[in-house]
């Protein structure tokens, strides 16, 4: 009986891994036999902190946006008697090597960390001294949404070293700087890195020497679950009303403002769980609009920022028109330049945006008082009910807007009509549908590589799932007249 229940209980489990072996793909980075002592994971005094930032680029990856990353293993050729507890942190990023001036040993410009302390764990493992040769993995409690650029891996202990010992990983060499190590002393006061730590005050025995020309990186192998959903573009709105108010308006010259837009469900070519990678919007004149801009998103069942029927042009202050509040998240944070007319400009999440299959509000406004009193001019659709404006006046108190500003105290008028329409846009979802060469814009380079590809020239990077611009299944020349007509609209 107990053979029968051992063998079911081996088919239950084979079955178990089939499937998950379905739902996940894996990448493995570095197939060096170089030795690393110092990353992932180094143990170097008894009560001491240790810590790695590794950096693996988007073309290494070869991932999707909206892939979520749930494992990650790192090869370990040796352990003398080294043990403790670590954190994985992870983040996007657009950088391509870690360091550009060379940093020597024990130097304590921690100016070169990305990863904030205070930034998302994702997972941890506990480390008991071990055998060689083994792989050590982390599975991630929190999945790690990918966006599509870089990744950067932090690994670091939660409390101090248990004991010293040597740990050394399979590693390859790489031609630039892709990973850096510190540590602090021994005999630093350790509570202060378990809670509250400051990662950026707390070094005295700094890094490990690095040149941002070279350097080693341990081989990884990172476990994700693809992102399904093909790459596609909605649009939204099909009108020629200009619009001097949504989705961005600079008001007054050193006043702040915002806006936000309903888009409903029935006007999105979405289906639920697309993740959105970036929006687009018209702008039909030019003005010498420019500044710097958050973009905030929420999903919603509400179909309309206002309900009543009073849609004049009268400003107030009823501020709870306004839905999101400073403290949500910001997906785009995004520097404009006074640009020419007839251009799509496209805000780019720096964090993915699922969308749960219901309508959207798209919440924009500036981070620091508008640089000029100029208008701009955007491509909009006649509606009643689906974006507003706000703005708070010249000579207001703006240090509160900036640091703590809440939107439910910061704006002193709101428009309701926002001049009654909407600002058309496009939603790029599950990747940058025509960015065929990945480098995250759609311009005339996608189309030379298109082209090359489809002669039968290798051309790297190229994204296949960007390819298929015509989105039906293969890449063929239609793809590229696709594409073509595509920029033709673009005003690129
Ligand atoms: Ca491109
Ligand atoms: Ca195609």
């Amino acid at each position: 009986m107990k053979k029968l229940f051992t063998f079911t209980t081996f088919v239950l489990m084979s079955l178990a891994s089939i499937a998950f072996a379905q739902e996940t793909k894996t990448v493995e980075i570095g197939n060096g036999t170089v030795y690393n002592e110092a990353v992932p994971i180094h143990n170097w005094w008894q009560r001491s902190y240790t810590g790695n930032e590794t950096l693996y680029l988007k073309e290494e990856l070869g991932m999707q946006p909206g892939d979520k990353i749930t494992a990650l293993s790192y090869h370990c050729i040796y352990n003398s008697a080294a043990g403790g507890n670590y954190n994985v942190r992870i983040i996007n990023t657009t950088l391509t090597r870690m360091i550009d001036e060379p940093i020597e040993d024990h130097e304590e410009d921690t100016s070169v960390l990305q990863v904030p302390y205070e930034s998302t764990i994702y997972g941890s493992v506990h480390l008991d001294p071990y055998s060689a040769d083994c792989w050590i993995t982390f599975e991630l409690d929190t999945p790690f949404e990918y966006t599509g650029d870089n990744i950067i891996i932090d690994i670091r202990n939660s409390e101090p070293c248990t004991r010293r010992g040597w740990v050394y990983f399979a590693s390859t060499d790489c031609d630039q700087c892709m990973s850096i190590a510190w540590r602090n002393a021994a005999d630093e006061a350790v509570t202060g890195f378990v809670e509250g730590y400051d990662p950026y005050g707390n070094y005295d025995s700094g890094f490990y020497g690095a040149n941002p020309d070279e350097g080693n990186r341990a081989n990884i192998r990172i476990t994700y679950i693809p992102n399904e959903h093909k790459p596609k573009i909605a649009n939204v709105g099909d009108g020629n009303v200009p619009s001097e108010t949504a989705p961005i308006v600079n008001w007054h010259l050193g006043s702040y403002q915002g806006t936000e837009t309903i888009y409903l469900k029935e006007d999105l070519a979405l289906e639920k769980g697309d993740t959105i990678s970036a929006i687009s919007y018209h702008c039909i004149s030019r003005s010498a609009n420019g500044g710097n801009f958050n973009v905030r998103l929420m999903n919603t069942d509400e179909i309309k920022l206002y309900d009543g029927d009073d849609w004049g042009d009268e400003q107030n202050t009823d501020l709870s028109l306004i839905r999101l509040n400073y403290n949500d998240t910001v997906y785009a944070n995004v520097q404009l330049n006074p640009y020419s007319a007839g251009n799509w400009i496209t805000f780019k999440l720096s964090k993915p945006f699922i969308y749960e299959g219901e309508n959207i509000i798209i919440d924009i406004r500036n981070t620091e008082t508008g640089q000029s009193s100029y208008l701009c001019e955007f491509s909009s659709t006649s509606c009643v009910g689906r974006s507003i404006c706000w703005w708070k006046a010249n000579g207001e108190d703006v240090t509160g807007f900036t640091s703590t500003y809440n939107a439910g105290i910061g704006p002193t008028s709101v428009s309701r009509s926002s001049n009654r329409c909407y600002p058309n846009i496009r939603f790029f979802a599950n990747g940058m549908l025509g960015d065929v060469n990945n480098d995250g814009i759609i311009n005339i380079g996608d189309v030379t590589v298109l082209i090359s590809h489809l002669l039968g020239s290798a051309v790297e990077p190229f994204n296949s799932r960007n390819a298929d611009v015509d989105s039906n299944g293969s890449i063929n020349i239609s793809d590229v007249t696709t594409l073509i007509s595509f920029l033709m609209s673009n005003g690129n």
